[in-house]
């Protein structure tokens, strides 16, 4: 993280069902929702009755037996960086600390979130380098522990501070070029440092034969606004960047390093965060947690405990939300230690559990409890087989009537804030099957879209129309489906009309 977080924070004082968890060949796998199973009593197991991975970030000297107890994914919080392993040329060097901590996960059945490729802090020998000589490391770094790492942090903290939703200017974001000066790095003719490191990470996994997914990560892109409602700028420019770049990216890094400066606290659309990047068919990993004790008025007891529950909530809430991991075991043994934010006290290997703990391992053993479970998450998910099988030919004619008329109906849910909204469309088949659909809404004057997932749109303002995508326009009968979009100004009430085809 940029120092100056915590330097603002500290001068400014302004104002953070059961599945089952297969690791194969390094990567996670939510195998299948059940009933809930006895409560485990450690996080690493209750996390995986629930389909996901909760993890730790270590140096070689924290490995004491809680981690492998705990924990069951590993991040080294600084081993792995430029800084330590990086020539200028972009081969490796002292990647002896890198390999006990991966040598560690994998003794212990954890998996590995490798930290991280291209940063521009503690970027050592690497800093000023071309697009070129990154590319070189990233090859170098991918292929030095193949599949030991299940997750790369690829690009680490692109943008800039005070919810611009800009860019950071620094090295390396100093090699893009806006050829047609539209603000953005996109379009033809364009330089980007995020998408020329994501191609040749993603050149690199495949000519490999590689299981590794390739993430980006960064802070204050939590929730979808920030305190007192204002729209979070820097979450809608990484969720742009997914977008145009989803074909080389597989998972999303919410830091989480969660304290009272206005952008970095929990928000109540942090799970309606989570979920719009999940819908780019992404996985969405917590990836640095830790929860100052301010955010609680200094309760680390009760309170903190209570913001606890609620990230690790809003995670289990979706589907596609796979990891969570906290930075750091123990309060002293923090980057900001006087802030109190993680789960035990006590150190050097004598830890004792905080009431944080408890409430973690408490909702993790909750499982995950879908929000809708007439539409579940992962109706966005494209299907794996094909949805055109024919039907099989009943022997005995039908009761009733054939051929009923296909027609479908839609309904809208609204999260709103001053400003803006985000809305979720739920579309269901009437009763008979449906190859397609499209939904009309008006939105009234003022109100414009500005973004919409799992649906094809025309239109921003008055009338706008959403189309099915490929994967979602075939429905059987009282068959659901959702689709989403992000607007400014008020929403209104809005009366969507569904006609299918
Ligand atoms: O926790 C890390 C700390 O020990 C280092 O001194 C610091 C140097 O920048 O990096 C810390 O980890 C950061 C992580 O790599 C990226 N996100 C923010 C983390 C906290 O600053």
């Amino acid at each position: 993280m940029d120092s100056g977080l915590k330097q603002r924070k500290r001068v400014a004082r302004i104002a953070l069902p059961t599945a089952a968890l297969l690791l194969v060949g390094g990567a996670v796998t939510v195998q299948s929702i059940g009933s809930a199973a006895a409560a485990e009593t450690t996080l690493r197991a209750a996390a995986a009755n629930a389909g996901l991975f909760f993890g730790v970030a270590a140096s070689p000297g924290r490995l004491t037996s809680i981690v492998g107890q705990e924990f069951n994914q590993l991040t080294p919080e600084n081993d792995m960086k430029p800084a330590t392993i990086a020539t200028s040329s972009g081969a490796l060097q002292n990647t002896g600390n890198a390999d006990t901590l991966v040598n560690y996960a994998q003794s212990n059945n954890m998996l590995v979130r490798g930290h991280t490729m291209v940063w521009h802090s503690q970027a050592g020998a690497l800093q000023g380098a071309s697009q070129a000589t990154l590319n070189t490391f990233i090859g170098n770094a991918l292929n030095r522990w193949g599949n030991r790492i299940a997750y790369w942090d690829v690009v680490n903290e692109a943008l800039g501070d005070n919810n611009t939703g800009s860019r950071r200017t620094q090295w390396p974001h100093t090699l893009n070029r806006d050829a047609n000066g539209d603000g953005d790095f996109f379009d033809t003719g364009d330089t980007d440092v995020i998408r020329d490191s994501f191609i040749r990470a993603k050149q690199v996994v495949q000519a490999g034969g590689l299981t590794t997914k390739l993430c980006i990560n960064d802070y204050d892109v939590e929730g979808l606004t920030v305190q007192g409602g204002t729209p979070n700028r820097k979450a809608n420019a990484l969720y742009d960047i997914v977008r145009n770049y989803r074909q080389y990216i597989d998972c999303v890094g919410f830091q989480a390093h969660f304290n009272d400066n206005p952008n970095s606290i929990i928000t109540n659309d942090l799970q309606a965060n989570i979920q719009r990047f999940a819908d780019l068919g992404v996985e969405v990993h917590i990836t640095e947690l830790d929860i100052d004790d301010d955010l609680s008025n200094n309760d680390i007891g009760a309170g903190q405990a209570e913001n606890y529950r609620k990230v690790v909530r809003a995670c289990l809430n979706v589907a596609k939300c796979t990891g969570i991991t906290v930075w750091g075991i123990a309060d002293s043994e923090s980057w900001r230690s006087s802030e109190r934010g993680l789960l035990f006290t006590g150190g050097s290997g004598n830890y004792q559990k905080k009431a944080a703990y408890t409430a973690v391992l408490d909702e993790l053993n909750k499982g995950r409890v879908p929000v809708n479970p007439t539409s579940p998450a992962s109706t966005t998910t494209p299907p794996t087989t094909p949805p055109t099988t024919p039907p099989v030919t009943p022997s005995v004619p039908p009761t009733t009537p054939p051929n009923p008329t296909p027609g479908c109906s839609a309904t809208v849910s609204l999260n709103s804030w001053t400003g803006g909204f985000v809305a979720t469309v739920k579309v269901t088949a009437g009763s008979a099957p449906i190859n397609g659909w499209s939904v009309q809404l008006t939105l009234p004057s003022g109100a414009a879209v500005t973004n919409a997932w799992n649906a094809n749109r025309s239109g921003s303002s008055g009338a706008v129309q959403f189309g099915n995508v490929s994967y979602n326009g075939r429905l059987n009968a009282g068959q659901s489906t959702e689709f989403g979009f992000q607007g400014t100004g008020a929403a209104g009430n809005l009366s969507p009309v569904c006609t299918a085809s």
